[in-house]
């Protein structure tokens, strides 16, 4: 079949054929809401059947920026024409410039950097690893990571193995060693746990994601810093998802004015380009990790480079931190009027515009999926996660008017959905 006959094809596919497709041909590992989403700009997107959908998902706050920023794409694009990967076998023209960039903008010494978010997770584990045996002077093999009940830090063997999720976990054994679980916003189970001196690090999420946004008590992370502090454990915060404008400030840790000793970003970075994620930390950590030891054919490559700075810009020249804590605060006082004339959502919780509701099932045994296909034909996105709850993470872009468009629309569909 000539290219031209597969495009003629594919003009006339409609929605379930493309779904049907992806059934045949790909990977059962995902269980997507049923639109098929062809092009997108800003806060919007539209399926193949043309059909207009505001995103109240951001690609899992990866598109915080909005789809196709144009200022991305033009990074994306000018660089793409002149060069692309060199592989860190050589030095290119643009990483030096991005490391100064991203150091000088979030305060510290060096930036790491890789690809996906797990990957930057991974880094962080190494090097803590790395600066327990060669700094901190724990015996070889024993350093100790904690991590916190209800995690989510991304999919490989390594990471999973500190999961709590039996979907994340079972049939993935045996483990990583090395690995210690304790519960989520409870300061005095960390003081315990890294009375032990072998620990290394303590990774923690600002705010759980993936646990339905998870919103920690007003002072726990302080609190956290203090403790790893004063036993020479350091704080690993992972803001792949919390990071980058999402929760109202440039960083979820700028809340409680916590500055993390390794620092992982990733999604936002590219504005959903490609996938681009660094750690960063200053040079008694960073310095630990020596040439050979660590690293990655595509990070720091300078087209990844070139669009995680116009990324970065655009974070802080449309104020995009300031639009989330603003738009973040009405979209929850207006969500939590719904909620009161409305026996279904029995929770409002987020920060900035990382926000999220509980639902109940009602009395015919309606969910949280049933609501989000309801709100699929109303034209909204958003995903349901743990069976009950709905995440709602628009573009930070979005406008006071937006906020207000959607809401009506979750209203509409809260009060019919029976
Ligand atoms: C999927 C959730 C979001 C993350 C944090 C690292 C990573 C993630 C805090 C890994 C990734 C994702 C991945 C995505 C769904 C998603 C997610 F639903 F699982 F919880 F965002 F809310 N740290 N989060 O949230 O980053 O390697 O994927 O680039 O489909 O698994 P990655």
């Amino acid at each position: 079949m000539s290219n031209h006959d597969y495009l003629g094809v594919a003009e006339r596919m409609k929605t379930q054929d493309y779904i049907d497709m992806e059934d045949r041909y790909g990977a059962h590992n995902y269980h997507p809401l049923g639109v098929v989403i062809d092009r997108g700009e800003g806060q919007w997107v539209w399926d193949v059947e043309g059909k207009k959908y505001m995103d109240f998902l951001s690609a899992y706050s990866a598109v915080n920026q909005g789809h196709c920023h144009p200022k991305i794409i033009k990074a994306l694009t000018d660089q793409a024409q002149k060069l692309t990967l060199t592989s860190r076998a050589f030095y290119n023209s643009v990483l030096g410039e991005y490391e100064k960039y991203i150091t000088d903008l979030f305060g510290f010494d060096k930036v790491l950097p890789m690809n996906t978010g797990v990957e930057g997770v991974e880094t962080a584990i190494k090097l803590a690893r790395k600066w327990a045996y060669t700094v901190k002077g724990v015996p070889e093999n024993q350093a100790k990571i904690i991590f916190a009940d209800g995690n989510f830090h991304g999919r490989t063997v390594g990471v999973i193995s500190a999961s709590t999720d039996p979907d994340c976990r079972v049939g993935f054994g045996p483990f990583m060693p090395g690995y210690e679980i304790i519960p989520y916003n409870d300061t005095t189970a960390l003081e315990k746990a890294v009375s032990d001196p072998n620990v290394a690090a303590f990774i923690v999420e600002p705010i759980q994601g993936e646990a339905g946004v998870n919103v920690p008590d007003e002072g726990y992370l302080s609190k956290v810093a203090e403790i790893c502090k004063a036993n020479n454990v350091l704080l690993v915060c992972d803001e792949v998802q919390t990071g980058l404008a999402r929760t109202g400030r440039m960083l979820a840790s700028d809340h409680e004015n916590v500055k993390p000793d390794i620092l992982i970003l990733g999604k936002a970075l590219s504005g959903g380009v490609l996938p681009v994620s660094a750690i960063l930390a200053n040079d008694d950590i960073m310095l630990c990790i020596k040439p050979g030891e660590h690293g990655s054919t595509f990070g720091g490559n300078p087209l990844a480079c070139k669009v995680a700075m116009a990324a970065l810009e655009i974070l802080v020249d449309e104020n995009l931190a300031e639009n989330a804590d603003r738009l973040g605060k009405l979209f929850r006082s207006e969500m939590q009027k719904i909620a009161d004339k409305n026996d279904l959502v029995t929770k409002v919780r987020g920060k900035g515009l990382l926000n999220a509701i509980i639902i109940k099932p009602t009395p015919s045994g309606k969910t949280a999926w049933d609501v989000c296909v309801a709100l699929k034909e109303n034209g909204l996105l958003a995903k349901p996660t743990h069976g009950d709850i709905i995440r709602f993470a628009p573009p930070l872009i979005i406008t006071e008017e937006d906020v207000h468009w959607a809401l009506h629309r979750i209203d509409e569909v809260l009060e019919n959905i029976d």
